[in-house]
């Protein structure tokens, strides 16, 4: 059973993973305006990563005879202005969700829920990378002024990314 402050949270953070999903969509749309197909693919692979991180959480709240309460999603930003701008934004929106991941494994901490901790592990985890990523891409793209060859380069070698389900998650 899970507390009732708790089950309120973790579906707080189920809507966060939706949103998240929803935003990288709309990231992946821009940049297939703009014809950046690498980018857009990168966006899309998020995306579905994001998707995954909502039905694990959702799947869990089930497993711990809770009910998931979905809510509505707020409208994700379509317009940017650059690349930069929306890899700078990407890793802003990050910082926000490491941020109610631990407030969420906080409040699992004050309620004493053991398995609830064991399982937003994973999250605290998965954060540490998520926002690596996107701040090895902030960087890169500040070393070549985020345009020119060099952003095509970039744009090509993210076409190679694929979505693959974590191993620990099977
Ligand atoms: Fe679910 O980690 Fe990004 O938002």
């Amino acid at each position: 059973m899970l507390t009732q402050k708790l089950q309120d949270a973790l579906n707080e953070q189920i809507n966060r993973e939706f949103f998240s999903e929803y935003l990288y969509l709309a990231m992946s749309a821009y940049f297939e305006s703009i014809e950046l197909e690498g980018f857009a693919n990168y966006f899309n692979v998020q995306a579905q990563e994001e998707h995954f991180h909502a039905m694990k959480m959702f799947n869990f709240v089930h497993d711990k005879g809770g009910r998931v309460f979905l809510k509505a999603l707020d409208q994700p930003k379509n317009e940017y202005g650059s690349a930069i701008s929306v890899i700078e934004e990407a890793l802003e929106h990050e910082r926000h969700i490491t941020d109610s991941i631990n407030k969420l494994m906080d409040i699992a901490i004050k309620e004493n829920d053991h398995s609830v901790i064991s399982f937003l592990k994973w999250y605290v985890d998965e954060q540490v990378e998520e926002e690596a990523t996107i701040t090895r891409l902030v960087a890169k793209l500040k070393m070549i002024n985020g345009e020119g060859l060099g952003l095509l380069t970039i744009d090509t070698e993210l076409l190679a990314r694929t979505f693959t389900v974590p191993v620990e998650a099977n």
